[in-house]
């Protein structure tokens, strides 16, 4: 079986579908509290809580499903290596912890990506590290690329399919992120979502290579 991947973007269609975006002042500027896999089927509640965001308005965000046939442990163990995301994301080149042991939250690590992209590192702050749970989190703290105060939220759970009943594991990866001057959030948001997609992927491939392996 193919490995799906579903996306969903920032737009007002999205928005509209999730029927969960809050609207609330907050210090005279508009801030939405947006529920980003509001409306997906079989979502656990922590998880639910995970992927809802604080979204400023000049910010977009995104939402992507891979499904992995692999033990959600096979992918845990790939995730929550905060010191090592050059396991399985192609775009980065090395990286350093730059602050703590690389395990607890508050941990920042920096990050070089490969040539041929707007950037050239990123310095990252784990923000969630819960292994109960499998739930991953890092904001962008500094660097010299496009995609300042990036946040993502990456959980890993197992369900069972409702229509099949097949057991099967689920990554959601979501994110806010500011858009730079000279784009929009169609183009902010496509440029991540190509990033996250491609992760995502290759995050699958290698969990199910290892699994199959062992
Ligand atoms: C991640 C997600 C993203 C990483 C982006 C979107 C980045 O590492 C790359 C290019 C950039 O221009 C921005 O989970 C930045 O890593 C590959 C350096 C942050």
């Amino acid at each position: 079986m193919p490995t799906s991947i579903q996306f969903q973007r920032s737009s007002t269609t999205a928005e509209a579908a999730n029927g969960t975006v809050n609207n609330y002042l907050h210090h005279h500027k508009h801030v939405q509290k947006v529920s980003l896999t509001r409306g997906m089927p079989d979502v656990p509640e922590h998880v639910e809580r995970s992927h809802t965001h604080v979204v400023g308005p000049s910010q977009c965000f995104s939402v992507m499903v891979q499904d992995v046939e692999a033990p959600g442990s096979a992918v845990w163990s790939i995730l929550r290596r905060f010191e090592h995301p050059q396991a399985y994301k192609h775009f980065v080149r090395s990286c350093h912890v730059a602050f703590g042991d690389g395990r607890e939250v508050g941990s920042v690590r920096e990050v070089r990506v490969v040539s041929g992209l707007p950037a050239a590192f990123s310095l990252e702050r784990l923000e969630i590290m819960d292994d109960d749970r499998h739930v991953i989190s890092f904001s962008v703290v500094g660097g010299d690329h496009r995609l300042m105060n990036y946040r993502s939220v990456t959980t890993v759970h197992e369900s069972e399919d409702s229509d099949d009943g097949e057991k099967r594991t689920r990554v959601i990866e979501s994110y806010v992120v500011d858009v730079p001057a000279g784009n929009d959030k169609e183009e902010t948001c496509s440029f991540a979502d190509t990033i996250v997609r491609c992760n995502l992927l290759s995050l699958a491939k290698l969990a199910e290579n290892t699994s199959k392996r062992s």
